[in-house]
């Protein structure tokens, strides 16, 4: 987890696409969704020009031309010299001797520019294709049977021969620049059954390497990219003309991961009622989920914490757990959230991996930063207001919220007496959302509830 999509949306980057017309309205979509800004423009005579102006390059070799060719290799020249990150996608050099040979010809100059970052992103076919001179395989998908291992050695391969980083992107994809290797599991087959997903990965790195040009920005964009597959999915119901608009949706949405986040509070009632009232609120629109459970045993906290997993993860939602690592481990959450009192940031992601999200608690912009520095995701603010809900803490003011927004590039959310009628306070501030317990909680209609709070969440944040 890193912090591109906060920056790409406050930084609107321009990113130059010479890309194919099969999935060029698709690519241009995506990066818009993100907050980036895409330029198509392939004319030979003007893309120097244009790659100058932009953050990042994306070079897609899909139903390649005379035309793209000669422009590419321009704008790959430029984007060298100018040291903005590039992404190759090497679409179809499985099966086209001519699109194989100018993937050789452009990575080999980076054999004398080896400060620049450069991308090779293929299907598992593509990459296997480029250090295997024999193989050949059928049309531009991946060949089923190359296994995940041979693919993994080619990716190590090529990163090693060009001094590039390289994405083999499948059912798991790999990311590597050859010393470090990381591997990213989400996504769906249906993303494989309409045409152009591929590209929008591609469209999509080019993004993210925009704002942080290493291999980290590469896992998120695959993170990210195929959570908002999987999102879209929702066990494979969908159409393929339904699917790729609900695909653009979700890519549009997924910074709205914090929106409305949820911290759950068992106290008083059974545990029934308690997963009724969660799912209300899941319902409603509750985005992010934290179960926080201060008086139950471990195996107490364990149970009900797997049975939220479960509920969270229906409706595509993240949980992290307060206060306690171990049982984040147990259950295999997607986090946790620490407080001060709570373990080190920095042991806690020894134990979690880098692949879990690690939310911690901020009151002060020195504060804020330091957790930042240690690795935390995302940050909790406040509180704002008095609040009724047991908790050791004193209150947030609004400037020093803004000040924190200001100071560090995670999300944050506001959080501490909240509620859909004096949330409006936070305008102004860059929060990722608002956090609440009491006012979902304790509602009579958590779902009504959720769905006021998450209209007062994106109005504030607009
Ligand atoms: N941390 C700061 S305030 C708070 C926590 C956990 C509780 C917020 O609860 P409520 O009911 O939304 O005020
Ligand atoms: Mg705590």
């Amino acid at each position: 987890m890193n912090s591109c999509l906060q920056e790409i949306k406050n930084e609107n980057p321009l990113i130059h696409c010479i890309t194919n017309p099969i999935s060029m309205t698709q690519c241009a979509n995506a990066i818009l969704a993100l907050g980036a800004r895409p330029i198509m423009a392939e004319h030979p005579l003007e893309v120097v020009e244009i790659t100058k102006t932009a953050k990042a390059l994306l070079l897609n070799f899909g139903n390649i031309s005379d035309v793209r060719m000669e422009a590419m290799k321009k704008s790959f020249e430029a984007a060298l010299k100018i040291k903005i990150p590039v992404v190759i996608d090497m679409v179809g050099v499985s099966c086209s001797r001519l699109r194989r040979k100018f993937a050789e010809e452009l990575l080999d100059m980076c054999k004398k520019d080896r400060d620049s970052f450069v991308l090779a992103k293929g299907n598992y076919s593509e990459i296997y294709a480029m250090t295997n001179d024999n193989y050949s395989a059928s049309g531009v998908d991946a060949d089923k049977a190359l296994s995940f291992d041979k693919t993994l050695e080619s990716a190590h391969e090529l990163a090693f021969e060009y001094g590039i980083s390289v994405l083999a992107s499948g059912k798991k994809d790999i990311i590597t620049n050859g010393e470090r290797t990381e591997l990213i599991s989400n996504g769906t087959p249906s993303l494989s059954r309409i045409t152009g997903t591929g590209c929008m990965l591609g469209a999509i790195c080019a993004a993210f390497l925009s704002v942080k040009a290493d291999i980290d920005a590469v896992s998120s964009a695959c993170e990210m990219f195929g959570k908002a597959g999987e999102r879209a999915d929702m066990g494979g119901i969908w159409s393929s003309g339904t699917y790729l608009v609900r695909l653009m949706d979700e890519i549009s949405r997924s910074d709205d991961k914090y929106c409305l986040y949820l911290v759950t509070d068992s106290t008083g009632i059974d545990t029934e009622e308690f997963l009724y009232k969660v799912e209300e609120a899941l319902k409603g629109g509750v985005s992010f989920l934290q179960i926080r459970e201060k008086n139950k045993s471990t195996k107490e906290y364990i149970e009900l914490g797997r049975k939220v997993l479960e509920l969270a993860h229906r409706y595509g939602v993240p949980l992290v757990v307060d206060d306690r690592v171990d049982v984040a481990m147990a259950i295999d959450a997607d986090g946790v959230h620490l407080g001060a009192e709570d373990m080190d940031i920095a042991e806690a992601r020894k134990l979690l991996g880098p692949g879990k999200i690690i939310g911690a608690t901020a009151k002060t912009v020195e504060k804020a930063v330091e957790v930042y520095r240690k690795g935390a995701d995302y940050l909790g603010v406040g509180a704002i207001y008095p609040t009724t809900t047991k908790v050791k803490t004193v209150l947030t003011s609004v400037d020093t919220l803004k000040s924190i927004c200001e100071a560090v590039p995670i999300p944050v959310c506001a959080i501490g007496g909240l509620n859909a009628e004096n949330a409006r306070i936070l305008k102004g501030a860059k929060i990722a959302g608002i956090c609440v317990v009491s006012a979902i909680m304790k509602a009579s209609d958590p779902k009504e509830a959720a769905m006021k709070l998450s209209r007062v969440s994106k109005e504030l944040r607009a």
